[in-house]
């Protein structure tokens, strides 16, 4: 259920999850592939918590967790296997768009009796038997704090760096328009003289490896401009991964660095996928709701941030995502 805070509607969720959580002794919680720092962040988060109330918890992770964030206490925890012999009583299900994102997780995540499903994104189909949906909420961090808030336990400091570590990453160190008045509500509680606010900027934003720094150049180095400089794009294949050994992971951030360039309206990042698609990363500098276009191809995601994979050969889906955007532009244009 969609929901703001703070509102009535939003406590009687949260009563609904304290309950559950209260009297669940096995627990696991479980995000999307390719994990960033919100989702092993409120992973994290939930895991100290149950350690600080003495409840069993697994956290499901499939990759490895980015050296980025490899230094937050307990990530070593992270597993991809749940134990069979263990009768989980609830699983927590943190920012995942849609079950599609999820591929066989959604099975797994159904094994526990009772699940909840907490997200942040814009019009996200709840899978849980609660779902929390807080689209105004900076991250899912922020989300878990409100519930975790509610407990009266003392959250320990690895909880707090992890929720700290999640709002951080997912308001762009509090840049975007997410980083509300309740976000740093929510920072102003979760900071203590325990958390180093500079070590834990550096060990996210200044720590790099060589095939990260790669990738981004190469990307860099490609971008072409479409539309009178209007729409800006790149694109990765395959074998530059392979090439620079490098993953996935070191492709994030990437299209910030065209989305800077001045005066486009839209800026796009065609990454090669194995099975024959091309996953497009496309960001608004404001005036076109990108969310919109990645909608029309079965996307999802913000109206200035969003995403899509499609089928087909590089080339076929760059000429379909950018003659789409093309009109999107076309059609802001007219009603101006
Ligand atoms: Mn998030």
């Amino acid at each position: 259920m969609k929901v703001t805070w703070p509102s009535p509607e939003y406590d009687s969720i949260i009563d609904q999850i304290l309950e559950k959580l209260d009297k669940a002794k096995n627990i696991f919680t479980i995000a999307h592939p390719y994990a960033d720092g919100d989702a092993i962040g409120s992973e994290l988060a939930l895991y100290h918590y149950c350690q600080a109330t003495g409840k069993n918890c697994v956290v499901l992770n499939y990759e490895p967790v980015p050296e980025q964030l490899s230094w937050l206490e307990g990530y070593e925890v992270c597993t991809d296997k749940l134990p069979d012999d263990v009768d989980f009583d609830l699983a927590i299900l943190m920012e995942t768009t849609e079950a599609r994102r999820m591929g066989d997780r959604v099975n797994l995540f159904k094994r526990a009796k009772y699940t909840i499903h907490l997200d942040h994104h814009i019009n996200v189909a709840g899978l849980g038997d609660i779902n929390l949906m807080d689209e105004k909420a900076s991250s899912t961090c922020e989300i878990l704090y409100n519930i975790l808030e509610k407990t009266g336990v003392e959250l320990p400091k690895a909880c707090r760096e992890a929720l700290y570590v999640g709002i951080m990453t997912d308001t762009g160190n509090f840049r975007y328009n997410n980083a509300t008045k309740r976000a740093h509500e929510v920072i102003a509680k979760i900071l203590g003289k325990d958390l180093i606010v500079d070590d834990m900027y550096k060990i996210v934003y200044e720590n790099t490896s060589l095939s990260r720094v790669v990738i981004h150049g190469l990307t860099m180095s490609r971008t072409k401009s479409d539309y009178n400089g209007k729409i800006v794009s790149s694109w990765l294949k395959l074998e530059d991964f392979e090439n620079y050994n490098a993953t996935e992971v070191d492709a994030d951030g990437a299209i910030r660095n065209l989305s800077c360039i001045n005066g486009i309206e839209i800026a796009l990042l065609f990454k090669e996928n194995p099975d024959n698609r091309v996953k497009v990363s496309l960001r608004s500098s404001g005036n076109i709701d990108v969310m919109a276009i990645a909608k029309q191809f079965q996307g999802g995601g913000h109206i200035l941030a969003a995403g899509v994979t499609l089928p087909g050969c590089m080339e076929e889906v760059k000429a379909k995502i950018i003659s789409t955007c093309i009109e999107a532009i076309k059609a802001f244009e007219d009603k101006k």
